[in-house]
C-alpha cells in the first residue's frame, strides 16, 4: 500500500471545509492512519515549499499557509500518491475540472484548499516533515476485500 501527505489548507479551515474534503478521501476508500491540527511556522514552510522559496510569489504563499491552522494527514491506499492529485484537480481552481475539489471549491491559484504529494520521494520527504514514525497508526480496515478483487494487477 502506497501512502502520501495531504494538508488541509488554512483556506479549507477557515471556510468550514475540512469535514467535506475529507469524506472525499474517505469515500475513495482510503485509510487515513494519521492527522494533526497545527500552525505551519516560516520555517516548516520554507522547507515544505523549498522549490519555491526563490519564485515571486512564495512570500504571498508562506504568509498565507502560515497565517491559520492546517490539517495535516497521511492517507494509505492502492496508487493513492496519484488518484489524491486528480481528486484534487489542477493547481488553480479556475482551471481545475469540476468535480475535483479545487474545482468544486476554489476559485484561486493561492488559495487551493489542499496539498498532496506529488510523487513517492516528496510523500516520503514531507511525511517526516510532519509526523514522526509513531504517529503513523497504521490498520487493517475491515473493508480491504472489497476495494479490488482478487485477481486484479
Ligand atoms: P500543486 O502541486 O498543485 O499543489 O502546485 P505547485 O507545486 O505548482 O505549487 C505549490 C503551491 O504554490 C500551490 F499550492 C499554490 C502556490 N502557487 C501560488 O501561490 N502561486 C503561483 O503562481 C503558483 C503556485
Amino acid at each position: 500500500m502506497e501512502r502520501t501527505l495531504v494538508l488541509l489548507k488554512p483556506d479549507c479551515v477557515e471556510r468550514r471545509l475540512m469535514g467535506r474534503v475529507l469524506s472525499r478521501f474517505e469515500d475513495k476508500g482510503f485509510n487515513v492512519v494519521a492527522m494533526k491540527m497545527l500552525r505551519v511556522t516560516p520555517e516548516l514552510a520554507k522547507q515544505h515549499y523549498a522549490e519555491h522559496v526563490e519564485k515571486p510569489f512564495y512570500p504571498a504563499l508562506e504568509a498565507f499557509i502560515t497565517g491559520a491552522p492546517v490539517v495535516a494527514m497521511v492517507l494509505e491506499g492502492l496508487e493513492v500518491i496519484r488518484v489524491t492529485r486528480e481528486i484534487l484537480g489542477a493547481t488553480s481552481g479556475l482551471q481545475a475540472a469540476a468535480g475535483t475539489i479545487r474545482g468544486d471549491f476554489s476559485s484561486s491559484r493561492q488559495m487551493n484548499l489542499v496539498h498532496a504529494s506529488d510523487g513517492p520521494e516528496a510523500a516520503a520527504r514531507e511525511t517526516e516533515l510532519y509526523f514522526q514514525a509513531d504517529e503513523i497508526c497504521a490498520y487493517q480496515p475491515t473493508l480491504t476485500p472489497w476495494l479490488k478483487a482478487d485477481d486484479e494487477s
